[in-house]
């Protein structure tokens, strides 16, 4: 991480525990929301007025914060409005780099836009004094030179709601009619699943590594059950809930099971989960968010929990 804009030398991207071996997630750190009209959104301050070509976001095809925005890029129809650069997969000591070597993964990128080698870069122009980790997505605002916001969840929300006026899809992923359920169900998600599956793969003591592992396996039967009567998780419609949720569904079998010892079940053996990720993959542009290859070479490059760095070969089919 980054402590008055400095590196701290033996910080572990990605590891930090409380006094029980349980994982421990830092809270974003830059909250300012683009708007219609760069009016303030819930936090953070005016400024951020919606337009085509201002904004940017840097992303991780391995990570699924960073994926859910690419997911709202491409189902909200945003591509020409908003640039991207994705990194390459593999953490290195300083973090997210940017696949301007000749070892990078293929599909990770320069960045052309500011000439980084390495995503803290980005956090040091947008804050020169900055304290805090060094996370992707990241939305970057072009004119104003700086990080607006490091949350996916509200990066989601601004893409959503802020750019109807550029988007080429009329698709509305935060209804208003749904929004209780979606808020109700996105928290009852969030700490046992999205986030369970790294309490589970970081945890540093076995009862810790338990009850993130059976949370997740009882929000996979939750998930499953729910699924029986319906295509969607809320409304039986498309909603900001199921980009969540697939973000986290389809790196299960890739990198969950194996790497983070969620191992009950794979998966493809939950039936109307399996036919429900295949749904959402099959959504137009989906499939580009997802790339197998970014997700195993990523998360099997966390050397605390693989220290060879050995990749698996499989599994041998995705969906
Ligand atoms: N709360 C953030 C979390 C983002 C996050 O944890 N990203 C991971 C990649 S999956 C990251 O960049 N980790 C690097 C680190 O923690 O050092 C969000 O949802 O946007």
């Amino acid at each position: 991480m980054l402590v008055n804009g400095q590196w701290q030398k033996d910080f572990h991207p990605v590891q930090d525990t409380d006094d029980e071996g349980g994982f421990v997630r830092e809270v974003s750190n830059f909250r300012n929301w683009i708007t219609a009209d760069g009016s303030p959104g819930p936090s953070g301050e005016a400024g951020f007025k919606a337009e085509a070509g201002r904004y940017h976001l840097y992303v991780a095809l391995i990570c699924p914060w960073a994926c859910r925005t690419l997911m709202l890029r491409k189902l909200k129809g945003l591509e020409d409005a908003i640039s991207i650069t994705v990194v390459d997969p593999v953490l290195t000591d300083k973090v997210w780099r940017f696949g301007s070597l000749p070892d990078s993964l293929p599909g990770s990128e320069e960045d052309t836009l500011n000439g980084a080698q390495y995503i803290y870069e980005i956090y040091q122009k947008a804050r020169a004094d900055y304290t805090g980790q060094i996370t992707v997505p990241v939305l970057w605002d072009k004119q104003q030179q700086t990080i607006v916001n490091n949350e996916s969840s509200e990066i989601i929300r601004m893409l959503n709601n802020a750019f109807d006026e550029f988007a080429s899809n009329e698709i509305d992923l935060y209804p208003e009619d749904y929004r209780q359920e979606i808020e109700s169900l996105n928290e009852r998600l969030y700490e046992p699943f999205n986030n369970g599956v790294y309490r589970a793969g970081f945890a540093t003591t076995q009862n810790a590594y338990e009850q993130a592992a059976r949370d997740v396996s009882r929000t996979l039967d939750f998930l499953e059950q729910r699924l029986d009567d319906q295509d969607y998780l809320v409304g039986n419609r498309l909603t900001e809930v199921d980009v969540r949720a697939f973000v986290t569904l389809i790196r299960f079998d890739l990198a969950y099971h194996g790497l983070f010892k969620i191992n009950h079940k794979q998966l493809r053996e939950y039936p109307n989960l399996r036919d429900y990720v295949q749904r959402i993959y099959q959504l137009e542009g989906i499939d580009e968010t997802v790339n197998a290859d970014h997700i195993k070479a990523g998360y099997y490059s966390i050397k605390a929990l693989n220290p060879s760095g050995i990749v698996p070969l499989g599994p041998e089919t995705l969906w």
